[in-house]
């Protein structure tokens, strides 16, 4: 069975404009300039990023991939009779299909996404290798309130969140959201989450500024799609990409630097960038396995299992939610 993706509503912007313009115009009002790195993924960030996913230097795919199939009988063991498995940011379903070939309690699968492009083609080749599948993508911000497709009934929920997307999340931000995603799922639900490691800071600097400017490109790339969707004037040649881990903040932190001292018009503002200025456009948390634990456990979610590579771990937490008589739902200890 195959539907068409549920569309969520846009959020509403004050005067017309898009959320893409208050963010940027806020980011680079602000002393120290930043940009949402939600907005790589327009159609040429997303292909940059697939080719990141691909870099010798980049094993965060790779080891994440390594790690599901070694273990997919372990986690397919963990998804309960019949559950829908929900993926959060289901960019390419080819982590999906790990868990999906590894056990048959899954009876649906809602693909997530705020953007509907991927969905169509992918999942018609799901369709094909998973027959028996019923697919219901829905298209949202899952960082913003959703309601699950109604077809999936009362089906126990299995929530997969790969890639360490949850690492491009504020501490504090990633616990709200697992705490939102918790109460969006409800009693009973699993979360299976990938997460970047803690590692040496040269490993982690590479896998961020690899030796094709693969990652360099995709950083620039956000100036291109400023320039085009909000006409303005970025010079990309008067930029370039640095990333670096901040061991303090434990996070790989992506920015774009300004060669000179510049004036950009965004929108007809005007935006002045000293020499040596840049616009932090990233943050990619690292975690322990132990701090990720203890992160899940302020959303309402505690461990049940863990596995990794040494680089990477991918983890699974059942939710602590339950309902209460009054018909709330509580977090238990
Ligand atoms: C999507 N996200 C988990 C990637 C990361 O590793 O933080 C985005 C990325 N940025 C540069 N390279 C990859």
């Amino acid at each position: 069975m195959y539907n068409h993706a549920v569309v969520a509503r846009p959020r509403t912007t004050p005067a017309g404009k898009s959320s893409f313009e208050v963010d940027v115009v806020s980011g680079l009002s602000s002393k120290a300039k930043s940009l949402p790195s939600k907005y790589f993924y327009d159609a040429t960030g997303s292909a940059l990023f697939a080719r990141i996913t691909e870099l010798t230097e980049y094993y965060v795919s790779r080891s994440e991939i390594g790690i599901l199939s070694s273990n997919a009988l372990a986690i397919g063991s963990l998804c309960p009779s019949n559950c829908a498995l929900i993926e959060l940011g289901a960019g390419s379903s080819r982590k999906s299909r790990i868990l999906l070939g590894s056990t048959t309690s899954i009876g649906a699968y809602v693909p997530v996404d705020i953007s509907g492009d991927f969905l169509q083609e992918d999942l018609i080749r799901l369709r094909k290798d998973f027959p028996h599948l019923a697919v219901h993508p829905l298209v949202c911000d899952f960082t913003e309130h959703f309601d699950l497709p109604e077809d999936i009934g009362s089906s126990p929920r299995v929530g997969f969140f790969p890639g360490s997307t949850i690492g491009n999340f504020e501490p504090q931000e990633a616990g709200r959201l697992l705490r939102h995603v918790g109460k969006t799922f409800g009693e009973g639900a699993v979360l299976v989450v990938g997460v970047d490691l803690v590692k040496d800071s040269l490993v982690l600097s590479r896998a961020y500024d690899d030796g094709q400017a693969v990652t360099a490109r995709f950083n620039l790339n956000l100036l291109k799609r400023i320039n085009r969707e909000l006409d303005a004037n970025f010079n990309l040649e008067a930029f370039k990409h640095r990333a670096f881990y901040n061991e303090r903040e434990s996070r790989v932190e992506m920015h774009l630097v300004s060669r000179c001292s510049q004036e950009v018009r965004v929108r007809g503002r005007v935006f002045h960038f000293g020499a040596g200025e840049t616009i932090h456009t990233e943050n990619s948390y690292k975690y322990t396995v132990e701090s990720f634990q203890r992160l899940a456990a302020v959303g309402g979610w505690s461990p049940l299992a863990s596995w990794s590579d040494g680089l990477f771990s991918v983890h699974a937490f059942a939710n602590r939610r339950r309902k209460s008589s009054s018909g709330n739902s509580v977090v238990v200890d």
